[in-house]
């Protein structure tokens, strides 16, 4: 079973789109192990981004990333890492296709409201960023069975 990072970025707390987001991930059949409310210190954005450090628009995603709360989340499910970024679709929201996250409720690409990290390194690199082992749960799910995987 994989693990990604997923971050709900502050324009999805200020927009109100949480609830919307975090149903697509449900419904889809994904397991939400580890979430939180928080806001992110200059520190740990430098620290998540730090592949970015040289790129013209680093100051402004760290800018944007710190401006807010952000949900951050550990999504559980088999290939998990690709189905969330499939679900995010590309990321400027305006090349994103219609029914992924960033399709349906995004114009611009600093502000693309989610978060998935891009393969099995990145997701072992970025999860103890967010979380302490102790913060990701293990539990059986009602309905496992009849999702396959
Ligand atoms: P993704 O989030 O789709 O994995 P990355 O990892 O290439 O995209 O970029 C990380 C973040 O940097 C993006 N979510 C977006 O907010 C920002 N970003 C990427 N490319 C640009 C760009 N050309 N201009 C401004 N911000 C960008």
């Amino acid at each position: 079973m994989e693990r990604t990072l997923v971050l709900l970025k502050p324009d999805a707390v200020q927009r109100r789109l949480l609830g919307r987001i975090i149903s697509r991930i449900e419904e889809k059949g994904l397991k939400i192990v580890a979430m939180k409310m928080m806001k992110v210190t200059r520190e740990l954005a430098e620290r998540h981004y730090a592949e970015h450090k040289e790129k013209p628009f680093f100051g402004e995603l760290v800018s944007f990333i710190t401006s807010g709360p952000i949900v951050a989340m550990v999504v559980e499910g088999p290939k998990a890492i690709e189905t969330v970024r499939k679900m995010m679709g590309k990321t400027d929201p305006l090349e994103a296709e219609p029914g992924t996250i960033r399709g349906d409720y995004g114009l611009s690409i600093t502000m693309n409201l989610i978060h998935g990290s891009d393969s099995e390194k990145t997701a072992a690199r970025e999860i103890p960023i967010f979380f302490a082992e102790d913060e990701i749960l293990s539990y059986d799910i009602a309905d496992s069975r009849w999702l396959g995987g």
